[in-house]
């Protein structure tokens, strides 16, 4: 692998360049797990990939959302990607041809997990991992900033793709599936009981809040041997 996380064939040139966004604060063990999955499915892929973690600094809550964000802007300024995998640290492919890479709509792969007995959850469930060209995250904006704690930023996540008149893509349930590894709910990520308020206010709110809004600081940016480590704070309230 390159500095920063980057994987390629030698002798194979890809069409996409990916970068894997992974949302993360105090998941080492998970993080090892993944790694030693993921990589090895990139090369049978033969991607060209480029691994970010993109770590909450405390006290702040956690929020997926605001750090999926700003991988995409962080991992941008880097370089050119065409296609993002936003994936959350506990999910391990178990299918090799479950393919990490973009197409029409944006597409989401975690639809069989063994936690949900192999079985998509809803039909707009969009939890775990899901991929966007570059042009289809920002057309919708990217995730929405406000979803402090534990759930709502996938749902509301659905409607701004549906909106924006794409479809959620999926691979066959047999391809799609994954392990999560199990846990518990983590300090500092307790349920967001406002989500579905939130919510409420989601369509209004697409193009003015999201992607083009995210205020955050990089404390750090450290190009390791298997990923780019990216630590940044949020500050909302400013
Ligand atoms: C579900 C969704 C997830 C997200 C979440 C609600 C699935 C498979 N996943 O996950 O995509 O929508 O609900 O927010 O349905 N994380 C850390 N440290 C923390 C907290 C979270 O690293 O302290 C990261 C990590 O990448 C983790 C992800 O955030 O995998 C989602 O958090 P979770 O795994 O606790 O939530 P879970 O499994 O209910
Ligand atoms: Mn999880």
């Amino acid at each position: 692998m390159e500095k920063g996380g980057r994987i390629r064939s030698a002798n194979c040139t890809a069409r996409q360049r990916l970068a894997i966004i992974i949302p993360f604060r105090n998941r080492h063990p998970h993080l090892n797990i993944l790694l030693r999955n993921l990589i090895p499915f990139l090369r049978k892929q033969m991607a060209d990939a480029t691994i970010f973690i993109i770590e909450q600094a405390p006290p702040t809550t956690f929020n997926r959302g605001a750090l999926l964000n700003i991988g995409f802007l962080e991992a941008l300024k880097t370089a050119d990607f065409d296609c993002f995998l936003l994936h959350d640290v506990d999910l391990v492919p178990l299918n090799d041809r479950n393919f990490y890479r973009c197409g029409d709509n944006p597409r989401h792969y975690a639809a069989a997990i063994n936690k949900n007995r192999f079985r998509l959850r809803y039909e707009h469930y969009v939890g775990g991992v899901v991929g966007f060209s570059k042009e289809q995250y920002i057309k919708v904006n990217g995730h929405s900033n406000l979803y402090f704690g534990w759930g709502g930023e996938d749902d509301d996540l659905a409607w701004r793709i549906l909106n924006k008149t794409y479809k959620i893509d999926r691979y066959d349930n047999m391809t799609s599936r994954y392990l999560m590894i199990k846990h518990e709910r983590d300090k500092g990520n307790s349920k967001n009981t406002e989500r579905r308020n939130i919510m409420k206010s989601s369509s209004r709110r697409q193009d003015v809040e999201g992607l083009n809004s995210v205020k955050y600081k990089v404390n750090s940016v450290e190009l390791c041997h298997l990923y780019t480590w990216i630590n940044v704070s949020l500050n909302m309230t400013e």
